[in-house]
């Protein structure tokens, strides 16, 4: 069993590891913010965040420590790799995309959604699903103000410091891939598939979750300024390839 957030790049990395090795599960989507809630009930106080999946009678919280039962549980098609070089490189990478792209990348997503008010009621909806998705707009005052307070969403100079913080994880990708097309050796690694998936709410390629269809204006203009990088089309071919 998967708890999940649909739109989240965190649950996207897990499902996509799941659907990688192809492994039977059920998913399970509780409207934030109640998944606090239910991740600290299942974990006894671990977590407060989703991804948690069960496996084997043990709920684990965190996409790292999901990949990683996984790989134990489902080793094929591997997502790690067995040479000890090559290990080390895909999980250092797996923790650098987590750590350096995820955090700007939901701040930034979320900043454009809240300054497009009529999107924002849109996604609140969706993510709030029935019957509250019929109160578009307090689904949406909620998700605003839950987003300020856990993720400092609203000022345009931390939407500026999160801009920053994704062009230096574009420089990073564009090195570490050096010309190539897979960033640990020559297959499809859990390094390839944390870079993508936490860079999907900005590159928003086709085969990525999407809610609503509309990418806000502003994410828009950070897209235009990016598309032409390596990296930038690294992810779109990524989830084109492997997705
Ligand atoms: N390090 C965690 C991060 C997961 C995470 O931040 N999940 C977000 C959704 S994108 C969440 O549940 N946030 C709730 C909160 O922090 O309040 C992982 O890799 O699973």
């Amino acid at each position: 069993m998967l708890w999940q957030i649909s739109i989240s790049h965190y649950s996207e990395k897990v499902r996509w590891a799941l659907d990688h090795k192809r492994v039977p599960h059920a998913r399970r989507t509780p409207p934030p913010p109640s998944h606090m809630a239910i991740a600290y009930a299942l974990t006894r106080g671990e977590h407060a965040t989703f991804p948690l999946m069960r496996l084997d009678g043990r709920v684990i919280g965190d996409s790292t420590a999901i990949i990683a039962a996984l790989e134990q549980r489902h080793p094929d098609p591997p997502l790690i790799p067995a040479d000890p070089v090559q290990r080390e490189r895909a999980l250092a990478l797996e923790d650098l995309f987590d750590e350096a792209a995820g955090p700007p990348a939901r701040h930034l997503g979320w900043h454009e959604i809240t300054h497009d008010p009529d999107l924002l009621e849109e996604v609140a909806a969706r993510l709030a699903g029935p019957p509250l998705d019929r109160f578009g707009s307090i689904a949406g005052a909620t998700a605003k103000a839950f987003v300020g307070l856990r993720f400092g969403v609203g000022a345009d100079e931390a939407a500026q410091e999160s801009r920053n913080a994704l062009v230096r994880v574009f420089d990073r990708l564009d090195a570490e891939l050096d010309g190539l097309e897979q960033l640990v050796g020559d297959a499809f690694t859990v390094a390839d598939l944390t870079a993508a998936s936490l860079l999907y709410p900005i590159v928003t390629p086709p085969g990525a979750p999407r809610i609503v269809e509309r990418v806000p204006a502003g994410l828009v203009r950070f897209q235009d300024a990016l598309r032409d990088r390596p990296g930038f089309r690294w992810v779109e071919r990524t989830y084109e390839r492997f997705r």
